[in-house]
């Protein structure tokens, strides 16, 4: 490829600018051709920056392992760098960009000393969708490149489109010393650039994903009055041919990907539904000119958590990623396949761990623990394309219409299976005090309950108050919003047993939520929303022991109470930028609480 393969003098001058930073050997530019891609995998195959798999077992497979203080995302190094520090918020960890860059600078400079600097030109979204952003992200790194050719659409179609279009994202990633002591992640919204040194875990360095999708693209879409979510998007096929799409929003490794594409269960199986998936993660929607929200997944492929993923918890997740996945610390099998805790069939007698070290199952540390195989954040990055349910729509400019918002945490008291919000404004307050408990995708104590509002805390780009007034503001544009609801899959019984089996199952609510939209039943008002009635939920072919969906269905006044005091305890700090409107839907929710009886 001739050095510069575009006229864009913007790209041209920002690729020299970073280059003479970096300093790197020499500068590649990824045209997306398998060509190239074969290229890189037998070079990160010769550096051991990948491992080939087992080519007949896993045709297209490789594994990678990142360094032992790099397996999740940083969000106490992440940062939003506003001129002001009120525009990034108290949710938000701030630099100013004047520091921010110094600081980065000084890590930067240099640090492709002896490496190639790698230009990918992506789009988020079909190439020329009225959705789409463009993106070029440079890199010393081999397997960001061979993520980013699997999660963004990569390559000469975007080369021209830059050619017309001068907007990008600029997207600068270096690995320098893998230094947890020299790790940023920055965000520059006001200057559409984000510069991440010193990690090689995928939520902190395929930029196209957390960073440009949601942290930039949050900021850009309150601009130009769009939405930039952390949800997964999911069609429902009715025997009848009629798709119904819903979007749902759940905290990073809460259940997304398995909602995603779900396996209709055995007992509604007669009800003929069929599952399509577009997106697990990340939605981008626009209000069309029908009056209703119409949406895109902007990615091409699934960055999902490894462990637990089974032919019972997510059979078209193991159809999926039987070829062409690259998979991240995950164990490696001496048949040159791969493993990890929750995964089909037998135990294997040995292996490699997630860590490089030989690995045997029984294995304890120092402290008795059990060693695992595969890190509980192991993930796999494999493309869209290879899932039996993939939606035909993925390449539609227009994308999917929205029937239904689904908000979603992980709660083992206190929140019901599902409930409906009043009206938009309740809805986004329903949003807004979300709350979850803390997985292995987020650095920090697993289960400790902290407040993720609509799961964009650690992605949202700019002041989440002022987040809650877009979601108000766009709630006023739409004559067909969709309506809003929140569901619990981890409610648990005094066993600490969870009530509800999930997966598949799940379906039975998502068809009360979709009977709701398609005014299909009554509900039961309560102080927080409607709730089903107990026959409104098919139940066929389920046998949950006797009372256990009354008490999945139930609400006790004094944990919400208790509830109230946290949220407000959350909302106080955003002082007097919160909407009134969220003070004004506190305040019905106490009132309607206090009237209440005891148990709903
Ligand atoms: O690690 S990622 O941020 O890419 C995935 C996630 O945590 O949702
Ligand atoms: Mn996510």
């Amino acid at each position: 490829m001739k050095e510069y393969p575009t006229h864009n003098k913007k790209v041209i001058n920002w690729v020299r600018k970073m280059a003479r930073m970096c300093q790197p050997d020499k500068i590649i530019w990824i045209d997306g051709s398998e060509e190239q891609k074969n290229i890189l995998e037998k070079e990160s195959a010769a550096s051991d920056e990948l491992i080939p798999l087992n080519q007949e077992k896993l045709p297209g497979c490789l594994l990678h392992r990142t360094k032992p203080d790099d397996v999740a995302r940083t969000e106490h190094l992440t940062f939003i760098c506003t001129r002001r520090k009120h525009d990034a918020g108290p949710t938000n960890n701030w630099m100013s960009p004047r520091a921010a860059y110094k600081k980065a600078k000084a890590i930067l400079k240099g640090a492709m000393k002896g490496r190639t600097m790698y230009v990918i030109p992506f789009s988020m979204g079909p190439v020329g969708s009225p959705f789409s952003k463009i993106g070029v992200e440079l890199t010393d790194s081999r397997y960001v490149v061979l993520n980013m050719l699997i999660m963004t659409r990569v390559g000469e179609a975007v080369l021209r489109h830059l050619e017309k279009e001068d907007e990008f994202t600029k997207c600068l990633h270096s690995k320098a010393e893998l230094d947890i002591n020299k790790r940023l992640i920055l965000h520059f919204p006001e200057d559409n650039t984000i510069w991440s040194v010193g990690s090689g875990y995928g939520g902190n360095v395929l930029l196209g994903k957390k960073c440009l999708s949601l942290r930039i693209a949050s900021y850009l879409a309150r601009c130009e009055h769009w939405f930039a979510e952390h949800m997964l998007i999911m069609g429902i096929e009715e025997p009848n041919g009629h798709i119904e799409y819903i979007a749902a929003a759940f905290p990073s490794a809460c259940g997304k990907t398995n909602l995603a594409m779900l396996v209709p269960p055995e007992g509604l199986k007669v009800k003929g539904y069929r599952i399509w998936t577009v997106g697990d993660d990340i939605t981008w929607m626009r209000i069309d000119s029908d009056g209703s929200l119409w949406a895109i997944n902007p990615e091409t492929g699934f960055f999902g958590v490894a462990p637990g993923t089974n032919l019972k918890t997510n059979l078209n997740m193991v159809e999926t990623i039987k070829k062409n996945t690259i998979y991240t610390n995950v164990l490696f099998k001496p048949d040159g396949t791969v493993w990890w805790e929750g995964a089909n069939g037998e135990i294997p007698s040995s292996g490699i761990d997630w860590r490089g070290k030989p690995w045997k199952p029984g294995m304890t540390d120092e402290n008795g623990k059990p060693v695992l195989g595969a890190h509980p954040n192991s993930r796999f990055t494999t493309p869209i394309t290879n899932c039996p349910t993939a939606s035909f729509r993925l390449e539609q400019h227009h994308g999917v219409p929205i029937s239904a918002i689904i908000f979603g945490g992980r709660r083992t008291h206190l929140t019901p299976l599902v409930f409906e919000s009043f009206n938009w404004q309740h809805g986004v307050f329903v949003g807004a005090t979300m709350a979850s408990e803390l997985t292995a995708a987020q650095f920090g104590k697993i289960g400790q309950v902290r407040r993720d509002p609509m799961a964009m805390l650690p992605f949202c780009g700019y002041n989440m108050a002022e987040y809650f007034r877009h979601w108000l503001e766009m709630g006023k544009k739409m004559t067909k919003a969709p309506k809003i609801f929140a569901v619990n899959w981890f409610r648990t019984d005094e066993q600490e047993k969870f009530l509800w089996p999930g997966f598949g199952e799940n379906l039975r609510v998502i068809e009360w939520i979709l009977d709701r939209c398609n005014n299909k039943v009554e509900a039961i008002k309560t102080p927080i929303g409607y709730i089903p009635l107990i026959t409104d939920i098919d139940m066929t072919g389920l046998h949950l022991p006797r009372g256990h969906l009354e008490k999945l269905l139930s609400i006790d006044k004094n944990e919400w109470l208790q509830e109230l005091k946290d949220i407000k305890k959350f909302f106080k700090q955003f002082k007097k930028d919160l909407p009134e409107q969220l003070w004004q839907e506190y305040e019905d929710l106490a009132a309607r609480l206090k009237e209440s009886s005891e148990k709903v």
